[in-house]
């Protein structure tokens, strides 16, 4: 029997942010773009309390800051973020090799192996997560990837959640039909029209219903979903498709030498980046915005794909000596694609 574990993070950003600014536990925290409200920029995580206030991801920072204008407002530090990330998902790989790490706070796990109960497998986990990080975590546990990420998110912040095939009525149908993943809100609509708004009830429609309006692909998708039936397997590597830098100005510059300079740290990166993984790539892509957030991209393509600083160096100017630069630019960045691993 498959046992597959999925954990998701307690409002990541912002609990990283409580954690290493003790004087911000148990206030309303909001974690977005330049951190100021003033500004423009999205929500991108709120700490539950401010979440009370009815702030949520994506809301306008001016929003936020209406609902909420003593809350903590906190710019978005995705090293930080991502060094944090890479501690937990290491700390993972120690309970099973088979992982698939999703976006930055998220995780599968294929526990099948692992002999012991699944509270017990969670509780290390949760134990070993907070010792690493001091931030808590949701898990839950079920026989596929479907049922397991429906189940992380039941029991918000520090959650368990252990869903069985016996479980599909009585726990999931009852939810609401978006709670399944590949539910977007297009599909929410359709099925509202038709007067479908919880998993159940789903089911309860044929398939030939859902084929016919969905296709064959989405359609049968959504009959098996509603059953609680997934057979995906975890996808434990991924192969990038490009690796790129960017870097936005402080202040907009029109001077050559300063632009140019700033390109060439970040081909260093982007070359280091690429040795470091193994990998050659044959396209280099130079992007430039201008002060007017106008962008213009170039690309060249190499006779044959490398990692060389010279050979990428050489193409991302041939690439900036084809974008008039008549404006102030903003940010500059290069991404060097077709990749290919390095034997
Ligand atoms: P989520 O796991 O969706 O949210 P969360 O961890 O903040 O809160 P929850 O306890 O409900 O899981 O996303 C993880 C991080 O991804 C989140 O901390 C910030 C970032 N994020 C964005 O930048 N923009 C978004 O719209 C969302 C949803 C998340
Ligand atoms: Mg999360």
């Amino acid at each position: 029997m498959r046992r597959i574990l999925h954990i998701d993070m307690d409002a990541f950003f912002a609990a990283i942010e409580q954690k290493r600014r003790p004087e911000l536990i148990g206030k309303p925290v909001v974690v977005g773009g330049s951190g100021d409200p003033a500004k423009r920029g999205v929500v991108s995580t709120a700490s539950y309390e401010a979440r009370r206030f009815g702030i949520h991801s994506a809301m306008p920072l001016i929003t936020a800051y209406r609902l909420c204008p003593d809350a903590v407002f906190l710019p978005v530090d995705y090293e930080e973020y991502s060094r944090v990330s890479e501690i937990i998902m290491s700390s993972l790989r120690d309970f099973s090799p088979v992982i698939e790490a999703v976006g930055i706070d998220e995780a599968f796990l294929d526990i099948s192996e692992i002999n012991k109960p699944p509270e017990e497998i969670a509780e290390e986990i949760k134990k070993r997560v907070k010792g690493a990080t001091g931030l808590t975590c949701s898990i839950g546990i079920a026989p596929n990837k479907l049922l397991a990420k429906i189940a992380s998110d039941m029991q918000k912040p520090d959650g368990l959640t252990i869903i069985t095939e016996n479980d599909i009525e009585t726990r999931i149908w009852p939810l609401a039909v978006r709670k399944l993943w590949g539910v977007g809100p297009k599909t929410e609509a359709y099925l509202k029209g038709i007067g479908i708004q919880t998993i159940g009830e789903l089911a309860s429609v044929s398939p030939d219903t859902l084929i016919g309006h969905f296709g064959e692909s989405h359609g049968s998708y959504l009959y098996k979903a509603s059953r609680g039936i997934d057979e995906s397997p975890l996808i434990t590597h991924w192969e990038p498709k490009s690796i790129s830098r960017e870097t936005t100005f402080q202040r907009d510059i029109n001077n050559f030498q300063i632009i140019a300079r700033n390109l060439i740290d970040i081909i260093r990166d982007v070359a280091d980046d690429l040795r470091q993984r193994g990998y050659k790539g044959r396209t280099v892509t130079v992007k430039i915005r201008f002060a007017d957030f106008k962008t213009y991209t170039r690309a060249k393509t190499l006779m044959k794909p490398t990692d060389s600083l010279n050979d990428i160096r050489w193409a991302a100017f041939q690439c900036l000596k084809r974008i008039e630069l008549k404006n102030k630019v903003r940010l500059i960045g290069v991404r060097v694609s077709g990749l290919e691993k390095e034997d």
